[in-house]
């Protein structure tokens, strides 16, 4: 798939309880961009596995996350959609990052800090890694945009710092090959729109995540209509009516994060969000989120649900989709090699 336009990746993990987060944070935007971009999208069952997944469920999760990828509007023939572990670049090429990070700059994730938590001596040596094997995904692509969630911010900047000093460790090497001075692109993150953090619907200070505990806090992208209205008649609030402008939604997590939610499922503005609802009372705001992500997720769901019934169909995709995968990945796994000093064929 030749192409001269910018080259997009980004993954999701298979790890169950898809959620509105993630819709919105990622997946629209993977869909936006297909236009503009020539995308690569993931199912990062390698990332998955630095927390413990039963292997029957992590099978069904890799192809429910593709299920909804294609539910959402992912075109898996326009672009290419496969699961990691099926390139093995991805792997070859975070050990070539794991000996070129710093273990000082992966003391300083936030994500692993929270993920570990009080059992950082338990956690996986993956787990304390996996921002390296991110850096991998997308530079085994030379892929210069990654469009994430806000959480993957810190990930992404130790990607390009990643890149960066590879360039720059191996400058005499990648002179002498003859190849590009900037051997690896640094790559920017994409982290647009009204809902690039979605909150816990029951907490407006903590991430909406698929680990909650509390299915509660979250809107899973195959809730049907009942759940949702459930989540959201439940979703914590404050006693004040909506404000009419943003600056009033300060101090307000749970206002701010519902509007969020609504402008981004709605394709308007908090600031419009807020000139419609502003002055109005929770109950009936919920009733205008309800009805519309009802109305973005529903056919999603039931399409998801469609494809999930036809395992060869997603399989086949996969499988394609990789082999599309390693033809970029391979080259650029040479060179890499040849950079490095890895004897090669
Ligand atoms: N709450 C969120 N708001 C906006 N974007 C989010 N993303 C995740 N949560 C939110 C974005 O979704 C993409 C895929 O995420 P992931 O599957 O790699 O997992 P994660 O970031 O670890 O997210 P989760 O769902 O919260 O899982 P757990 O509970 O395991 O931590 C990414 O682009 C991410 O930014």
């Amino acid at each position: 798939m030749a192409s001269d336009k910018p080259r997009v990746f980004s993954g999701v993990q298979p790890t169950g309880n898809l959620h509105l987060g993630n819709y919105l944070g990622a997946i629209t935007k993977f869909v936006a961009l297909q236009e503009s971009h020539e995308c690569l999208y993931c199912v990062v069952d390698l990332h998955a596995i630095t927390v413990w997944q039963e292997p029957k469920e992590l099978e069904h999760n890799i192809r429910e996350v593709t299920a909804a990828f294609l539910a959402s509007g992912i075109d898996p023939k326009a672009h290419i959609v496969f699961n990691q572990s099926r390139v093995s670049g991805h792997a070859e090429l975070a050990w070539v990052f794991n000996c070129v990070a710093r273990m000082g700059w992966l003391n300083r994730m936030t994500q692993f800090k929270e993920k570990a938590g009080k059992h950082r001596e338990n956690a996986s040596v993956g787990l304390f890694a996996y921002p390296n094997l991110m850096a991998a995904d997308i530079l085994l692509y030379r892929a210069t945009h990654v469009p994430v969630g806000d959480d993957q911010k810190q990930h992404l900047e130790l990607s390009r710092d990643i890149a960066q000093k590879f360039n720059t460790d191996f400058a005499e090497s990648i002179s002498s090959h003859g190849f590009a001075e900037t051997f690896f692109p640094l790559p920017e993150p994409l982290i647009t729109g009204p809902a690039t953090r979605v909150m816990s619907l029951r907490d407006g200070t903590s991430k909406m995540s698929k680990s909650d505990a509390s299915d509660m806090t979250r809107i899973n992208m195959m809730d049907d209509a009942d759940a949702i209205a459930q989540k959201f008649r439940k979703a914590r609030t404050d006693p004040e009516p909506l404000p009419s402008e943003v600056a009033g939604l300060e101090g307000r997590p749970e206002a701010e994060n519902l509007v969020g939610i609504y402008a981004a499922l709605a394709g308007v503005s908090k600031s419009d969000a807020l000139q419609e609802f502003g002055g109005a009372q929770f109950s009936a705001f919920k009733q205008a989120l309800t009805d519309v992500a009802v109305e973005v997720l529903g056919p999603i769901g039931a399409e998801t649900r469609r494809l999930m019934d036809d395992p060869a169909y997603i399989d086949s995709v996969l499988s394609e989709g990789a082999k599309r995968a390693h033809t970029i990945a391979d080259p650029i796994l040479r060179e890499t090699k040849q950079v490095v000093g890895l004897l090669t064929d």
